[in-house]
């Protein structure tokens, strides 16, 4: 078990350790290598169902996995360019710095720490979260308010184990935190015993509750008690492929807004009269251009992998992976949630 200030340090040491990393990668040109490869290296998390998980057969799938294969859209006009490479969290900043991936695409937090003091830059937002805690129903607990003195299992090198810290401090309760490298093995421990609370994001506690040996012995405490802005990063120095990265996320939201899905896309380029849906298109100007693709590359986003709320239906809808009902935040903003794509001008 390690204690929480030795696996701060280790974060702290691992945080030094990849802003060297950064400055020792080429700035730039990331598109031109992406297309000299011939696919797109997609740097994912190893199993986290709805989000990111690969089958038997090795196939991934996923909203994360979606992502990657809009980005393949929009360069090669095929969402089947994508080697996906799975790491831990605390491995997954190195495995970005080192040009071992183009992206890491697996509910990555945005933070500040993150985007100013490790050479990354966060493309926009996916899929807005928050932390929370599982326990056993026998602990009585009704609230986090009653875990003073509790072992909380939870996973190296995230904010989830930051906010654990922050939590407890700001109400003044005590925990022993057991830390572990995997989400395998904080379920393990968490299955015997070795812990009473179990605490992530609210979309990974909902993924695993139903996973467990005996779901109806465990629940999730009401509070969620992070905000978790989760979304694709890239490394910093070189805005072409930033630009990609984030525009094809603003395509996916926009698409839905302007009622352009993966079945009606065809029809609507050549008949719609809506003028940001022209350009965004390409039936009108040549917005790729600006990014060093081609014009129909959100057409081809779309039409391969559907708009953002075919993403969602297709992962987290009713028939899933995993269910997490588009409530609140994951909304579109003009239906009351924060998902917003600037203009397409
Ligand atoms: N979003 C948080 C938490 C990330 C996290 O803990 N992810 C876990 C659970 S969703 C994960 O990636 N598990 C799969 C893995 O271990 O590769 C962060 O960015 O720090």
């Amino acid at each position: 078990m390690k204690t929480l200030s030795r696996s701060l340090a280790a974060g702290l040491a691992a945080a030094a350790f990849t802003t060297i990393a950064a400055s020792t990668i080429a700035s730039g040109a990331t598109l031109d290598t992406v297309r000299e490869r011939g696919f797109v290296n997609c740097g994912v998390g190893e199993n986290f169902p709805g989000f990111f998980a690969p089958d038997a057969s090795g196939k991934w799938s996923g909203l994360d996995v979606d992502f990657c294969r809009a980005l393949s859209a929009a360069v090669f006009a095929a969402p089947d360019k994508v080697k996906y490479l799975p790491a831990t969290p605390a491995a997954r900043f190195a495995q970005l710095q080192s040009g071992q991936v183009d992206l890491l695409s697996r509910s990555v937090t945005w933070t500040m720490s993150r985007d100013a003091g490790l050479g990354l830059g966060f493309a926009g937002v996916t899929f807005f979260d928050g932390q929370g805690f599982m326990v056993r129903k026998a602990l009585g607990a009704k609230s986090a308010k009653d875990l003073d003195g509790a072992t909380v299992c939870t996973q190296t090198g995230t904010t989830t184990e930051l906010n654990l810290a922050d939590y407890f401090r700001a109400n003044g309760l005590k925990y022993t935190p057991v830390v572990f490298e995997t989400t395998d093995q904080v379920i393990a421990a968490y299955e015997a015993q070795r812990c009473d609370v179990y605490t992530t994001d609210k979309s990974t506690l909902a993924a695993r509750l139903t996973k467990l040996k005996d779901p109806a012995a465990h629940m999730v405490l009401p509070e969620t008690i992070s905000k978790a802005a989760n979304g694709p990063v890239v490394r910093q120095g070189d805005g072409q492929w930033a630009n990609i990265v984030r525009w094809t996320l603003n395509a996916l939201i926009a698409a839905e807004e302007l009622g352009i899905t993966s079945a009606n896309v065809e029809q609507v380029r050549s008949t719609t009269k809506d003028p940001e849906a022209r350009r965004l298109l390409g039936a009108d100007g040549e917005l790729g251009k600006l990014m060093g693709l081609d014009k129909a590359w959100a057409y081809n986003v779309i039409k391969s992998v559907g708009n953002y709320g075919e993403l969602y239906e297709r992962n987290l809808g009713p028939k899933g992976a995993v269910p997490i009902p588009r409530d609140g935040l994951n909304r579109l903003w003009s239906k009351g949630g924060l998902l917003f794509a600037p203009s397409f001008q």
